[in-house]
């Protein structure tokens, strides 16, 4: 089996510090956090920005600034942008951190139901997306939130607009989307074009299951605070301390983590 390669979405655009202390907004904290999930095993690194009262944002030049630290201390780890941002941003506003030119960026791939929001992808947004980083030489990572949203993948693909093998994340637990069950997830990986890697990011109290079966079934794990604040219930958790955990059930069942190189190989990124 290929080594595991595991994410960790740092910050999101929906958790708090009133909910957790430890959920990074500045740039030296959002430094401080990726160094600790990277010494720990995380070889992408899935960043959202926020100002410094933890409004969320896609300003280019605050993601300058946090790229920039993080870069300061984890070197050769892969940066991943968010294009979702927040609920009810507009595309050009997502689309910004796209002109920094990162090696990844993700690409969701339909519209949701998002808790009591929707979160808006509507054909023409996906057109605009996958366009903008193709030109400009971005990796997409495919954010899947139910199963229709393949297919969008895949039209693209056959469009032109994104190069295969494609590289999907499937974001399962979201209230509105696909649970995170063990029979929904097979179904997304038996789903998804022959040759195409995956990820899988399950939401709260789902993530470190979905995390052990993708560890098994050969696929690769996020984790981080975006996606879930506890370590156990009741108890907080740091991203580091998230990402120790997979990383040591990895080495329990014999699966080697990938370094940021070894995950660019399997991912088909030239840096
Ligand atoms: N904040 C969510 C509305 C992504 O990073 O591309 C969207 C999101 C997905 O977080
Ligand atoms: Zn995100």
């Amino acid at each position: 089996m290929e080594k595991l390669i595991i994410t960790c979405a740092l910050t999101g655009a929906e958790v708090t510090k009133k909910q957790s202390p430890h959920v990074p907004y500045t740039p030296e904290e959002m430094a401080q956090s990726a160094y600790e999930a990277y010494s720990a095993g995380a070889s992408i690194l899935h960043v959202h920005v926020r100002r410094d009262d933890g409004t969320p944002t896609q300003d280019k030049n605050r993601f300058k600034e946090v790229i920039d630290a993080i870069r300061a201390k984890c070197p050769d780890a892969i940066i991943q942008v968010s294009t979702g941002g927040a609920v009810g941003m507009s595309d050009e506003e997502r689309l910004q951190p796209v002109e920094l030119y990162p090696e990844m960026a993700t690409l969701d791939a339909g519209t949701i139901n998002f808790g009591d929001e929707i979160f808006v992808n509507s054909w023409p947004s996906l057109v605009n997306f996958a366009t903008k980083m193709k030109a400009n030489n971005v990796k997409p990572e495919i954010e899947v939130f139910d199963r229709g949203m393949i297919e969008n993948a895949v039209r693209l693909h056959k469009m032109g607009l994104i190069d295969g093998p494609m590289h999907f994340d499937f974001v399962l637990g979201v209230p509105g989307g696909m649970p995170a069950t063990m029979e929904d997830l097979l179904h997304m990986v038996r789903s998804i074009p022959a040759g195409s890697t995956w990820t899988v990011a399950g939401i709260g109290r789902f993530q470190t299951p979905m995390a052990a079966a993708a560890i098994i079934m050969g696929g690769h794990a996020r984790v981080g605070l975006e996606d879930n604040i506890y370590y156990s219930k009741g108890v907080l958790a740091t991203n580091g301390q998230l990402v120790e955990r997979v990383a040591r059930l990895a080495k329990e069942l014999g699966r080697e983590i990938a370094t940021p190189d070894e995950a660019r190989a399997i991912l088909n990124i030239k840096r």
